[in-house]
C-alpha cells in the first residue's frame, strides 16, 4: 500500500482505455505497448472450474482488502463469446456491494480468440490498472489447464478453486496444473464431500518433493457463509507474499511475465495474419507461408501505417 496521497480512480479514462486494450487486435496493441509501471499492484489469480464460487471469494477478498485501505481492481475473464452476457453479469452480481466502493474497479473481458483461455491483450489490461496505482488486483479464469498455466505468468499468487464435485478434477490433474498453484481453497465446505476433496488435494500436495525454505501450498475449506474460512484464504495470501518478498525472485518472475506478454502479442497477430492471407498461400512450400508471414509481421513495425480500426465490442 502506497503511504502517499494518491489521485482519485478516473474510473472514465481507466474504463476508455480499458476497452480500447480488449477491443485491439495484436496489431494495434504491437503500436501501444504499455510498459509495466515500476510499482506494480500485487496480482492474485483465483482460478477454477466453472461454478466453483471464485466470484463468491473474490468478493469476500476484495471486501478485506479494501478495508484495508487498498486500491483494488477485479478483473474476470469470461470463457465464452463476446455475445454472451450472461457470465459476464453473473460475475459483476456476484461482487455485490463492493461494486460500490470508490476504491474498487470490477472489468469482465471476453477470452475471445485467446489460444490459451484468457483474454486477448490482458497482459496489456493488467499493466494498463497498474499505471491507476491499483495496489491489488483479482483476476478470475475458468477452467483447469492451460488457462492456469497463463496466468501463472501474469499474477504472482495463484489460487485454485475446488468444490465438493471436484473429485473426478482432483484425479485426472496433472502434475503441472497443482505446481502452479499456491493455495488451494475448497469452496462450498457447507456440502457433503468437501473434507473429502481436501484430504484428496492435501495428499497430491503432499506427494511432492520440498526443498528446505521452498513454499508449500495450503489447503483450505472456504464456505460463502463462514467469513473466517474467507479470513483464512487471505491470511494464506498474505503469508505466500511474505514468503515471496523473502525469496527476492522478481527478476526471474519479471522476466517470465515479459516472455508470456511477447508470446501472446505475437501469437495473436500471427493469427490474425494467418487469417488474412488469402487462401491460395497455403499451396505454397511452407518455407515461402513462413517468409510471407515474417515480412508481413515485420511491417506491423513500421509505425507509419496505422493499426487497423476492428469493430468496438464492450463487453463490462
Ligand atoms: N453451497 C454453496 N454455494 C456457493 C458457495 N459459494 C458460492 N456458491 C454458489 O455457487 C454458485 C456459483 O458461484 P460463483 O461465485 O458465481 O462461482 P464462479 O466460480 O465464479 O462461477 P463462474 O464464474 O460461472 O465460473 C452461486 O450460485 C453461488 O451462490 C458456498 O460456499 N456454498
Ligand atoms: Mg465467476
Amino acid at each position: 500500500m502506497s503511504s502517499a496521497p494518491r489521485s482519485p480512480l478516473d474510473r472514465a479514462a481507466l474504463g476508455r482505455m480499458l476497452t480500447r486494450i480488449a477491443n485491439a487486435g495484436g496489431r494495434a496493441a504491437l503500436h501501444e505497448l504499455i510498459e509495466p509501471p515500476a510499482r506494480g499492484a500485487r496480482r492474485i489469480g483465483i482460478t477454477g472450474a466453472p461454478g466453483t464460487g471464485k466470484s463468491t471469494l473474490m468478493r469476500c477478498l476484495a471486501a478485506a482488502s479494501l478495508a484495508q485501505g487498498r486500491r483494488v481492481g477485479v478483473v474476470a475473464v469470461d470463457p465464452s463469446s463476446p455475445y454472451s452476457h450472461g457470465a459476464i453479469l453473473g460475475d459483476r452480481i456476484r461482487m455485490g456491494e463492493v461494486v460500490g466502493h470508490p476504491e474498487f474497479y470490477f472489468r469482465s473481458l471476453a477470452s475471445r480468440s485467446a489460444h490459451d483461455g484468457l483474454a486477448d491483450n490482458l497482459a496489456d489490461i493488467l499493466c494498463a490498472m497498474e499505471q491507476h496505482d491499483f495496489d491489488e488486483l483479482l483476476v478470475e479464469t475458468v477452467g483447469v489447464g492451460q488457462a492456469e498455466l497463463a496466468v501463472r505468468a501474469l499474477v504472482d499468487c495463484v489460487v485454485l478453486v475446488l468444490m465438493p464435485e471436484s473429485g473426478d478434477q482432483v484425479q485426472a490433474m496433472k502434475a503441472g496444473v497443482l505446481e502452479i498453484s499456491d493455495v488451494f481453497v475448497v469452496n462450498k465446505a457447507d456440502l457433503p464431500g468437501a473434507g473429502q476433496i481436501a484430504a484428496q488435494v492435501g495428499d497430491v500436495v503432499g506427494l511432492r518433493r520440498y526443498e528446505a525454505g521452498q513454499w508449500v501450498p495450503p489447503v483450505i475449506l472456504a464456505s460463502q457463509h463462514d467469513a473466517a474460512s474467507h479470513q483464512a484464504v487471505a491470511k494464506a495470501i498474505e503469508a505466500y507474499f511474505a514468503w515471496r518478498r523473502n525469496r527476492n525472485n522478481e527478476t526471474a518472475c519479471r522476466r517470465a511475465r515479459a516472455a508470456y506478454h511477447a508470446q501472446s502479442l505475437i501469437h495473436q497477430r500471427i493469427e490474425e495474419l494467418l487469417a488474412e492471407l488469402p487462401s491460395a498461400t497455403f499451396d505454397l512450400p511452407l518455407r515461402e507461408v513462413h517468409r510471407r508471414l515474417v515480412t508481413r509481421l515485420s511491417a506491423d513495425l513500421d509505425a507509419s501505417i496505422p493499426p487497423t480500426q476492428e469493430a468496438y465490442v464492450d463487453v463490462r
